[in-house]
C-alpha cells in the first residue's frame, strides 16, 4: 500500500514537472526506478524478519520452508514483472508527453513565426503609412508656406487698396466739394444768363439763301425773327458773326424811305455803307449786311445796303431767351 501511494505521487509529480522541465525528465525516471528497486528490497527484508521474529519454528514449518521460498521467488518475479511493466508504461507516457510537448513547441514556433511575419507586415504597413503621412506632411507644409506667402501678398494688396481707397475717398470728397461749388456756380450763372437773356438774345444763321421775307419766315418758324440792331456794340458783334451778305430785320417796304424794324420800331441809328441807302432802281426796300466789304470805306460800322427783297440771302436770326 505504501509503495502504491508513493508511485502515484511520484507519477503525478512527474506528470506536472514534465511540461516545464523536459531536461530533468530522464534523470527523474531513473531515480524513480532506483527507488522502486529499493522498496522491493525493503519488502523482502521485512518478509524475512517477520519470519525470524515469530519464534515459533515448527517442524512442519521447516518442511514448508522450501515451498515458501519458491512462492517468494514467484512473487518477486511477478513484482519485478509488474515493476518493469509500470516502467514501460511510464516510459510510454513520457514519450507521449514528449511528443505532445514537441508538437506543442512546433505549433508554438509556427504560431510565433506567423505572428512575427504578421508583426513584420504590420510594421512594414505602418512604415509605409508613416512614409505616406510624412510626404503628406511635407506637402501640407509646402501648401501652408505657399498659402502664408499668398496671405502676406493679399494683406499687402489689401493695405495698398485700403490706402488707395483712402486717397480716392479724399479725392471723391474734394471732387464732391468742387461739384457742389460748380453746381452753385452753374445756378448762379443760370440766374445771370436768365437776367442777361432778358437784355440780349442769341443768334443763328439761316441754312440757305432765300428772299428777305422767306428768310424772316425761317427765323419766325424757329421762335425768332430777323435781327434788330440798335447799338454800335451789337453792330460790331453781328458783323463778327459772318463775312457774307446777310439779311437783317430792317426794311422800308411799308413806307418807302421810312426804315422800320421787324418789331415795328423806327430806325434811329444806321450803319450804312457810304452812298446807301440809295433805293437803286426804285426797288430796294430790304436791308443787307456786309455789302461790298472790298469797297474802300467799308467797315463793321459801315456795311448796310438797301437791296431788292427778292435777292437770295441768308438771314441772321435773333431769338430771345425769355
Ligand atoms: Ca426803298
Ligand atoms: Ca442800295
Amino acid at each position: 500500500m505504501a509503495m502504491g501511494v508513493s508511485f502515484s505521487d511520484t507519477l503525478y509529480a512527474h506528470y506536472h514537472k514534465k511540461s516545464s522541465h523536459h531536461s530533468k525528465d530522464y534523470s527523474s525516471s531513473v531515480k524513480m526506478y532506483d527507488k522502486i528497486q529499493e522498496q522491493i528490497m525493503d519488502l523482502e527484508v521485512i518478509h524475512d524478519s517477520d519470519g525470524d521474529t515469530t519464534g515459533f519454528r515448527t517442524t512442519s514449518y521447516r518442511q514448508d520452508k522450501g515451498k515458501d521460498q519458491q512462492c517468494r521467488g514467484s512473487r518477486c518475479l511477478a513484482l519485478i514483472t509488474v515493476s518493469l511493466g509500470l516502467i514501460c508504461v511510464l516510459l510510454l507516457v513520457f514519450i507521449i508527453l514528449q511528443h505532445i510537448t514537441i508538437t506543442a513547441e512546433r505549433d508554438m514556433r509556427k504560431s510565433y513565426k506567423n505572428t512575427v511575419e504578421e508583426f513584420n507586415q504590420t510594421i512594414n504597413s505602418l512604415q509605409n503609412n508613416y512614409t505616406d503621412l510624412m510626404n503628406e506632411k511635407h506637402q501640407l507644409q509646402n501648401n501652408f508656406s505657399s498659402l502664408s506667402q499668398k496671405k502676406l501678398e493679399l494683406e499687402t494688396k489689401a493695405k495698398d487698396l485700403n490706402d488707395a481707397k483712402d486717397i480716392l475717398q479724399r479725392s471723391f470728397d474734394s471732387l464732391n466739394k468742387k461739384k457742389l461749388e460748380l453746381e452753385s456756380k452753374v445756378t448762379y450763372l443760370d440766374e445771370e444768363l436768365k437776367k442777361e437773356s432778358t437784355k440780349r438774345g442769341w443768334f443763328f444763321l439761316s441754312n440757305e439763301e432765300k428772299s428777305w421775307s422767306d428768310s424772316r419766315q425761317y427765323c419766325r418758324d424757329r421762335g425768332g425773327d430777323l435781327v434788330i440792331i440798335k447799338s454800335e456794340e451789337k453792330q460790331r458783334f453781328i458783323s463778327s458773326l459772318t463775312m457774307e451778305k446777310v439779311w437783317i430785320g430792317l426794311s422800308d417796304t411799308v413806307h418807302e424811305g421810312k426804315m422800320t424794324w421787324v418789331d415795328d420800331s423806327p430806325l434811329n441809328q444806321g450803319f450804312w455803307l457810304k452812298g446807301e441807302p440809295n433805293s437803286y432802281g426804285g426797288n430796294e426796300d430790304c436791308i443787307e449786311l456786309n455789302y461790298k466789304r472790298e469797297q474802300p470805306g467799308w467797315s463793321p460800322l459801315n456795311s448796310w445796303n438797301d437791296q431788292s427783297c427778292s435777292e437770295k440771302r441768308k438771314g441772321i436770326c435773333e431769338k430771345s431767351l425769355k
